[in-house]
């Protein structure tokens, strides 16, 4: 099954990458092998056996994930990592040079700023932030070194939606490439390259993997020169996935759309519940009518998500009592499982931002944000039910 291949969202998650091998002496495995081999044996100096030397360069389990991943984003190319950050560090490594300039969305993963601020900053790179939620703020930041946008659509931990087609049609007239981290909705909601993103770049510790037990990161692209760049850079820097966690992530992927539904119905009814609640002050999800861009958001995603933010009235003490109160959400960082999830944005997940930049984009020290699981949804609504009162 190609990376192009006709077959919907859900065959391709479960086949693509993994066709069962037919040829003289192979087995039919209908589930690809964990090949940990580190090493590939060859007959002669000069032909390495199908094409494999050495794992950190290419192994056939993280090539199926690989596979299967561009396949599911109707990318060429697919690259996976050894986590969110690292696949993040490899695109930036491959496509920039020090002095160059990025522009990115002022609301991201805490982890993709302290990357920015705290790490590349120091190698020359110069970073400024904008409200991408208004295109017209990301090509005002453009400036002769500008070489790449970055932006997170719903963003980290505040839910905003960037219009991908406009920020593109701004990239493309600069000549800039755009990266698009659509860890929030995966490629069943939302397929950024299809809405002219240059790059796709995915935590797969989240919905991807789904189960909260493998961490993760993915790069899939259609421009084969950014691709040979950023698998050159794969290999010589070495963040790769490992054999054992690319077969959990395909194994994830196999239910992602199944997941990704009920993930979602569940969000929707807990967002109105909290929207009605007496002691919550607001509800950012943006599938509820309330959200100020629920209309593009529908617009250019097939979904809205499993992850929503809601600011508790009163103080951040308040919110820490309600937060310890709870019985079925764990109180734990990341999103994305099975599971649900909640957090703390302003202690926990987005600590390192300062606490003036968090002040001035709403991340308040009263706003929760919920990674929706797939539990029973009256078993989630009774479990908050008592926790707010
Ligand atoms: O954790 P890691 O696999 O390295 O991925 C980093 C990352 C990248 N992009 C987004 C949008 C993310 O949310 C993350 C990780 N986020 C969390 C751990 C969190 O709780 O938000």
């Amino acid at each position: 099954m190609s990376t192009t291949s006709k077959y919907g969202f859900a065959t391709k998650a479960i086949h693509a990458g993994e066709e069962p091998d037919f040829r003289e002496g192979a087995t039919g495995d209908v589930v690809v092998p964990i090949h940990l081999s580190t090493t590939f044996a060859r007959k002669k100096v000069t032909e390495p056996t199908g094409g494999y030397e050495y794992t950190r360069s290419l192994n056939p389990t993280r090539k199926a994930l690989e596979t299967k991943l561009a396949s599911l984003e109707n990318a060429a190319f697919g690259l996976a990592f050894s986590s969110g950050l690292a696949a993040e560090s490899t695109i930036l490594l491959s496509l920039l040079n020090p002095g160059d300039h990025i522009v990115a969305f002022d609301d991201l993963y805490g982890g993709t700023k302290r990357l920015f601020n705290h790490v590349f900053s120091n190698f020359g790179f110069e970073i400024t932030y904008v409200d991408a939620t208004d295109a017209s703020e990301v090509e005002k930041a453009i400036k002769p070194a500008t070489k790449l946008v970055w932006i997170e659509t719903p963003s980290n931990p505040l839910l905003k939606v960037s219009d991908i087609k406009a920020i593109s049609a701004i990239t493309k007239k600069h000549n800039l490439v755009l990266v698009v981290d659509n860890t929030f909705l995966s490629p069943y909601f939302q397929k950024p390259l299809d809405l002219g993103a240059d790059i796709v770049v995915h935590s797969s510790t989240k919905y991807i993997g789904g189960h909260s037990d493998v961490l993760g990161g993915a790069v899939l692209l259609n421009n084969e020169t950014y691709f040979e760049r950023i698998q050159y850079h794969q290999n010589a820097v070495g963040a790769v996935l490992a054999p054992f966690d690319s077969y959990l992530t395909l194994r994830g992927i196999k239910t992602l759309a199944l997941r990704l539904e009920q993930h979602q119905r569940n969000a929707l009814e807990i967002a109105h519940y909290l929207e009605q609640h007496p002691k919550v002050q607001k509800v950012i999800y943006p599938g509820l009518e309330s959200h100020p861009q629920h209309a593009l958001a529908k617009a250019q995603t097939t979904g809205l998500g499993g992850v929503l933010s809601f600011e508790i009235k009163g103080t951040t003490d308040d919110a820490q009592a309600f937060l310890s109160k709870l019985n079925i959400f764990a109180l734990a960082e990341s999103l994305g499982g099975v599971e649900s999830l909640i957090e703390l944005p302003s202690l926990m997940t987005h600590a390192s931002v300062a606490k003036e930049v968090r002040d001035k984009i709403g991340i308040t020290d009263t706003l929760i944000r919920v990674s929706v699981g797939v539990e029973d949804v009256k078993d989630l609504i009774a479990d908050l039910e008592q926790a707010l009162a």
